[in-house]
Formats: C-alpha cells, structure tokens, sequence
C-alpha cells in the first residue's frame, strides 16, 4: 500500500505523489463519462449535489465542475467509493477508517481560468473531528501551463524550525487569498510548485495545504481532473445549532436533532479490522505525539528546501 517513507512525506510536505494510480483503461472509461456527465446524461437518474457549466448554456472556454457525481455516474462511483483510496487516505490521515465527504469532477478547456489558491478546509469546517485529506486524480495530462494542480510548499509546523501559528484556515478567511494569508503569516515569497502528472497518476493532500490550479494555456486541450475528499471515518457533525461557515455543501444533508452523518450521503468507504489497526500506530503515536501536539499545532508552515520536480516525489507501491 504506503511505505513509511511516502507517509512520512506527506506529513513533511503536506502532499504526496503516487503515480498510476489508476490503470490506463480505467482513466479511458472515466475520462468517457466527463462530456456525457457535463452534457447532463446521469446515468442513474440522480443529479450531482452541484453542477457548473453544460454546453448549451456555457462558454466553451469557461471551467465546467461538478460535484458528488458519484450518485449519477457508477464508472465515477468506483473510483470515488474505492476502498484502496480510502485506505491510503486512512494511512495518510492515521484514521481507523474513511467516509467521503464529497467528491469534484473539472473540466478544463483551453482558455479555463484559474482556480485561485484555497485549502479544502476552509470549505469542510461542519464535521468533527476536523481532519480532511483529498485525493487530486488526473484525467488527462496534467501540465504546467495546462492548468495543473499546483501546490504552495509547506511543512507541518513541527518540522519547521519557526512557526507560523497563524498560517490557519482561519486566518485564511479573514484573508481570503493565499498569499495575503501568507503575508500574515509572515511568509513573504510562498513557493509555488506545479504538478506534471500522467493520467491516472494522482496527488494526495492534506486539508490545510494551500492549492489550486493555473489558467489553461494549452490551445485544444482539455485538463479533466477527479477530487475526492475524505474525513474520518467516526465523523459526525458539529452539534446542532451551531453555525458553520462553508457548511453548506455538507451541512444540506444534516438532519434536526441528529450528529450523524448519513451513510447514504456520507459513505464510510474503508474501516480497518482490528487486526490491522495495529499496524497504523505509528501513524497514530505522529498524530498524538511530537508532529501534532494539540490541534493549534495542525498549521502547515513554509519550507527552506527545493521544490520538488513533478513526478519525483510518487512511488509505485499501491497494487
Ligand atoms: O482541479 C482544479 O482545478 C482545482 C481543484 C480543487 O482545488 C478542488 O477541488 O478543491
């Protein structure tokens, strides 16, 4: 699955390459789906939870997104409930088990504006605990200049030889733009790394890693790309009553007077036995113990090393 070495890159780095995640005809039959998904044909008769962008209604250079496809698409839906993602996600995050939050299928033409820097956890704020990690799949070529993800290079706050407490989504919005955000940290040059990944090639982040994607340069090219975002698996919602900035997407399938998150809506897509969960406790003794002291401590900070070239950082080990 994970060597000790990818998770702990992912802990240094706030993300982590694989590459070929997916098989190539698997990407084939995904990719497939995007227009026809776009063009409004669900499959299962149920409409994603949002949906921007159609061709007869849209510009042809405007960014379409849709999300939780899952429940209109069952080619999406085996790769947005597989339990394979859902365990990495579960390593990456030290969790004994995975629920989807939510997942988010772009469509990128040539001409597509950017997707201005943002951390998905300033968006998931309305479950506890409030840990999230996000798998970023590519379904096409994904390529500088050809609006791919790109990342703000971090370092969780332990690694760091100074601390930027305030480098927080909460910071992040009062200062909506990442790099006002960084100013306020004190960061005043956030490094920028762009990702070059082959389709079904993937990277995997942390909630608090600060990212996005540039405008699509690239004449006839169209960058598709699936995001899926996890949480833990025992999540529940916030106590009623209590109001949450960037619920909504969420927060709509809350139901009065109940904690739960439903499975219907929120799937737990991986839970470990008891057997295995011994094999997570170094990750549980990172999360307890030095890395993550108390949740104050979960602030991703800026880094002295080189940026990485795309591609490098990914192993070959999932099955
Ligand atoms: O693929 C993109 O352009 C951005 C995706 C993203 O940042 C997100 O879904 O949160």
């Amino acid at each position: 699955m994970l060597s000790n070495a990818q998770i702990d890159r992912f802990h240094t780095e706030g993300f982590l390459i694989v590459e070929n995640l997916l098989d190539a005809a698997l990407v084939d039959r995904l990719a497939a789906r995007v227009e026809p998904l776009f063009n409004g044909e669900f499959e299962t008769g149920v409409y994603p939870d949002e949906w921007y962008w159609n061709p007869r209604l849209g510009l042809p250079s405007a960014s379409g997104q849709m999300s939780n496809v899952w429940k209109s698409d069952r080619t999406l839906a085996s790769v947005v409930l597989s339990e394979k993602i859902g365990e990495i996600c579960a390593r990456l995050g030290g969790w004994s088990g995975t629920r989807l939050l939510s997942d988010s299928l772009w469509r990128k033409p040539f001409g597509a504006s950017e997707t201005t820097h943002h951390q998905d956890s300033m968006y998931s704020f309305y479950h506890q605990p409030q840990e999230i990690v996000v798998c970023w799949i590519a379904l096409s070529h994904a390529v500088p200049q050809g609006s791919s993800i790109e990342y703000v290079r971090v370092r969780i706050a332990g690694r760091c030889r100074k601390r930027w407490r305030n480098f927080t989504p909460e910071a992040a919005a009062i200062a909506p733009d990442m790099e006002q955000a960084a100013k306020q940290a004190g960061i005043d040059r956030p490094d920028v790394v762009q990702l070059a990944l082959e389709p079904g090639s993937c990277a995997f982040h942390h909630g608090h890693m600060w990212h996005g994607s540039g405008k699509n340069l690239l004449p006839n090219s169209i960058r598709r790309s699936l995001v899926i975002a996890h949480i833990p698996a025992e999540s529940q919602f916030k106590p009623t009553g209590a109001y949450v900035e960037g619920g909504y997407l969420a927060g709509r399938y809350k139901r009065f007077g109940d904690d739960t998150m439903d499975e219907s809506f929120f799937p737990i897509v991986h839970q470990q036995t008891a057997i295995d969960r011994r094999f997570s406790m170094p990750t549980a003794a990172m999360r307890s113990g030095q890395w993550f002291p108390d949740e104050s401590d979960r602030t991703f900070c800026g880094s002295d090393r080189a940026i990485p070239r795309a591609g490098i950082s990914g192993a070959r080990e999932i099955p």
